[in-house]
């Protein structure tokens, strides 16, 4: 069914606030449309990428840098506005104070899709069941489009020539802040835990933008919600438009329930079905709940158990999520840099029976660390801080955990192996963002997983 919104019509005058990578691809579907498109960028001209400053100059763009104006928006039509930019700036209340529309990309792509459409949101996991779900979908016959937050953009989807059946979106609440009449027909909230309350202000805002997911939907449309996470739990009691499914543990009355590295479907009209987590790459607590979500999803979509069975046996984890380094000296050395919330730390300590030493700190987004509390003083043996947040980390953590602190990622791995005797984890979960030190997550995880290479077999240390 068509979804409702705002249809671009030739001539009409849009400004593009942001020129990153959702803008880039709102410019190029804009201008494909028949729309007349000017962009305004807090960069300057000479500080975009190479590429972008040549197609602004062969398409003939006006273009406003080091911030946004009034003046400059004051004849369009309408705003375009990239995820990142909060959506209550006083420029943007003036210019929906003159009823001029502020859309975000999931606004702009509502009325042009026709697919099936699955979105997921949460604090974590949103990347690793996005593609859980393509590859269940594609394991059952059906061609898929996974995209959003993390990969291509929607937009350039729907620019480049759409041939998809089912859409499956990773979406941050940045884009859900601004997603309009946007209108899943599946829906996931995975969890919520504490992140970008720097951008949000507080957690009820924060919750309130995941929620929007659902705003849309209508008694044809499916919500899957954790029902282990008791906030998820709480704002899932909320809806009632749509049909409700939830995952958990075994003492949960769900549709999808398990415990270890097994859990059961049971929809109506289907039988009852046992799925098995053993020997996958999903065989974690984490990889069982993101697995009752995706199979819960790809079972509406009518999705056969064997063919699901086949893709969650064939599923690979993406980098930088409790990835395995490597064993030296009888320590296992883990990469994480995806945790850059206290959540995701959470999780990666639960994954590990004890003992473990600890690398985090980074660029702070607003987090309380005293969450990390009880965890830490169970499982961590020694804390080793870098960056930013690494005194805010120590105040929080004072008297749990024995600390130090590292001038660069190197050091850490190096004072890390040298506290570190066997059967030890040494695990990389910063809780923070990584733009302090480095240029996001995955750089910071590729330098953490050279470091831990470069360390000289056992024995060999003086070895030249
Ligand atoms: N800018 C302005 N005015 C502002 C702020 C920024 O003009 O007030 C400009 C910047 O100068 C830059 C552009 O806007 O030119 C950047 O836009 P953006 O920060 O909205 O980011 P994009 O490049 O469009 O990337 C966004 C997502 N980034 C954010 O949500 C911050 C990317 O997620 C996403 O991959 C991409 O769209 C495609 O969908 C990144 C991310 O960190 C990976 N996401 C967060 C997360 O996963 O935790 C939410």
């Amino acid at each position: 069914m068509m979804q409702t919104g705002h249809t671009i019509e030739a001539g009409q005058r849009f400004v593009i606030m942001g020129l990153g990578v959702s803008g880039l691809a709102a410019l190029k579907f804009l201008i494909q449309q028949g729309a007349e498109v000017t962009i305004s960028d807090t960069r300057s001209f000479t500080t975009l990428p190479a590429d972008d400053q040549k197609y602004i100059q062969e398409k003939g763009l006006l273009f406003e840098g080091d911030g946004h104006s009034e003046t400059f928006c004051a004849d369009c039509d309408a705003v375009f506005i990239s995820p990142g930019i909060p959506t209550d700036t006083p420029l943007l209340q003036t210019l929906r104070a003159k009823r001029i529309p502020v859309l975000g990309e999931l606004a702009l792509a509502a009325p042009y899709l026709t697919e099936t459409v699955v979105a997921v949101t949460g604090t974590n996991g949103k990347t690793t069941v996005t593609a859980l779900i393509g590859d269940l979908l594609r394991s059952s016959g059906k061609t898929v489009f996974v995209g959003g937050n993390i990969g291509t953009p929607l937009l350039d989807y729907l620019r480049h020539g759409r041939r998809a059946d089912v859409l499956v979106l990773e979406l941050s609440s940045f884009q859900l802040e601004s997603a309009g009449s946007f209108r899943p027909h599946i829906g996931i909230l995975l969890n919520l835990t504490p992140d970008h309350l720097d951008w949000h202000g507080n957690m009820v805002n924060y919750a309130a933008a995941k929620m929007k997911l659902f705003q849309h939907q209508t008694e044809t449309d499916k919500a899957i919600i954790c029902h282990d996470d008791p906030m998820c739990q709480q704002l899932g009691c909320l809806l009632t438009e749509q049909e409700t499914y939830c995952f958990g543990g075994l003492d949960s009355e769900c549709e999808a329930r398990g415990a270890g590295r097994n859990f059961t479907v049971t929809l109506p009209g289907r039988k009852q079905e046992f799925y098995s987590l053993a020997g996958t790459a999903l065989e974690s607590h984490t990889g069982l709940l993101n697995s009752e979500a995706s199979v819960l999803a790809a079972s509406l979509l009518g999705c056969g158990r064997a063919d699901m069975e086949r893709g969650l046996r064939d599923f690979d984890l993406a980098g930088h999520r409790l990835q395995f380094v490597r064993k030296r000296d009888g320590v296992q050395y883990f990469n994480d840099s995806k945790a850059t919330n206290t959540g995701a730390v959470l999780s990666a300590l639960a994954s590990f029976s004890g003992n473990i030493i600890l690398l985090a700190g980074g660029k702070e987004k607003g987090e309380e660390y005293t969450v990390l509390k009880d965890a830490v003083g169970k499982k961590v043996k020694q804390l080793i801080l870098m960056g930013e947040a690494a005194d805010a980390i120590t105040t929080a953590m004072a008297n749990v955990v024995p600390m130090q602190k590292a001038e660069s990622m190197n050091a850490a791995v190096i004072l890390a192996a040298e506290l570190a005797e066997s059967g030890d984890t040494v695990l990389l979960a910063p809780a923070c963002a990584s733009f302090d030190m480095f240029d996001n997550y995955g750089q910071r995880g590729d330098i953490f997983m050279q470091a831990v290479q470069n360390l000289p077999e056992p024995g060999m240390e003086g070895a030249v």
